[in-house]
């Protein structure tokens, strides 16, 4: 029987067909960027830019060359009219294409403090509608949507496979890149998070400079769950790890990051859209992360994402 392809999305729910050339066009950033990260040390791409991003973060040379590959392969699809990116401070709008109707919203290379020890890392993405009229120029409000009016996200893990898992709002759905034939095939359809087992996942060496409540809370969890614990430090690692073997993944705030540490456009929502879709939940504090409104592109929030369960017992009230 042939493979199911990415082009599968076409057919699913009522944005698939819309949403499968961009999302075609995120497979094929992800096959460049996974064959720019094995070939690094050769070209010496490996190390810091020597620059900062908006997040007064050093940016890596591979972080760089990961967003120039995502937007090149987003205009070429031409039907994203621009795209917020983790590395831009401002909104990239892509001048040939100024009047398709939809933007993306990229970390392009997420957990890229793991390129040092050649760990995972990944691509997350999320994509909406613009509000603005399509005559004009799209603008920084357009990507102010909530999770509520996303109409499709996923990540992509560069691990041992090549993954990109991806929801058009009907379910989850894992790809695997066979390189026999340079296609991602369906090879996790219809993914649920599981309710029992899994692990807890968290930098626990920031516990006691976390707020909320939330070494005490994850204690709890600990105990009543017995849950063991992996950490990686890529939110893709991790939370395709959550996905697909329960648990939870916490970036709670700290005093340090008082409002948190991930960012809401194009880590939290995505990865949040994602985990509701496989019948998980995605709390950031005690409101959902999708039904939190956007104040500006790069803001940062407090995450939780796991299991109901999971998530119900770390945010229950009576924890001392
Ligand atoms: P990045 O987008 O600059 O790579 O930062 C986000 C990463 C996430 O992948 C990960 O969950 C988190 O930062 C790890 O942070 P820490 O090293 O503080 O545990
Ligand atoms: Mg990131």
């Amino acid at each position: 029987m042939a493979a199911v392809t990415l082009n599968n999305i076409a057919k699913q729910g009522k944005h698939g067909a819309a949403m499968m050339p961009i999302i075609q066009g995120v497979g094929r950033a992800a096959i460049e960027i996974a064959a720019v990260l094995r070939s690094a040390v050769f070209r010496g791409a490996l190390g810091q830019a020597g620059a900062e991003n908006v997040q007064g973060e050093q940016q890596q040379m591979l972080d760089v060359l990961s967003d120039e590959i995502f937007l090149d392969e987003m205009r070429s699809t031409g039907f994203v009219c621009a795209v917020g990116s983790e590395e831009q401070e401002e909104l990239l709008v892509i001048d040939e294409y100024v009047h398709s109707d939809y933007l993306v919203l990229v970390d392009p290379l997420d957990g890229s403090s793991n390129l040092d020890v050649d760990g995972p890392v990944g691509t997350i993405f999320s994509i909406v509608k613009r509000k603005t009229d399509n005559s004009i120029c799209p603008h920084v409000s357009d990507t102010l949507q909530s999770g509520q009016e996303v109409i499709a996200a996923g990540y992509v893990l560069y691990g041992p496979a090549l993954m990109m898992v991806c929801s058009v709002g009907v379910g989850v759905d894992g790809y695997t890149f066979n390189s026999s034939n340079a296609r991602f095939e369906l090879s996790h359809p219809n993914i649920r998070i599981p309710e029992s087992g899994g692990y807890y996942s968290v930098n626990e060496s920031n516990a006691d400079k976390w707020t909320d409540n939330m070494g005490a809370n994850l204690e709890r969890l600990k105990k009543e769950s017995g849950l063991g614990m992996r950490y990686v430090g890529a939110m893709v690692a991790d939370m395709h790890r959550t996905l697909i073997k329960g648990g939870i993944f916490l970036y709670p705030a700290d005093d340090k990051n008082p409002t948190g540490k991930l960012r809401l456009l194009y880590e939290a929502i995505p990865m949040g859209f994602i985990m509701e879709q496989a019948g998980g939940k995605a709390m950031s504090r005690d409101v959902a992360v999708l039904d939190i409104e956007p104040e500006s592109l790069h803001q940062r929030i407090p995450v939780y994402l796991g299991s109901k369960t999971k998530i119900n017992i770390l945010l229950s009230k009576n924890a001392k």
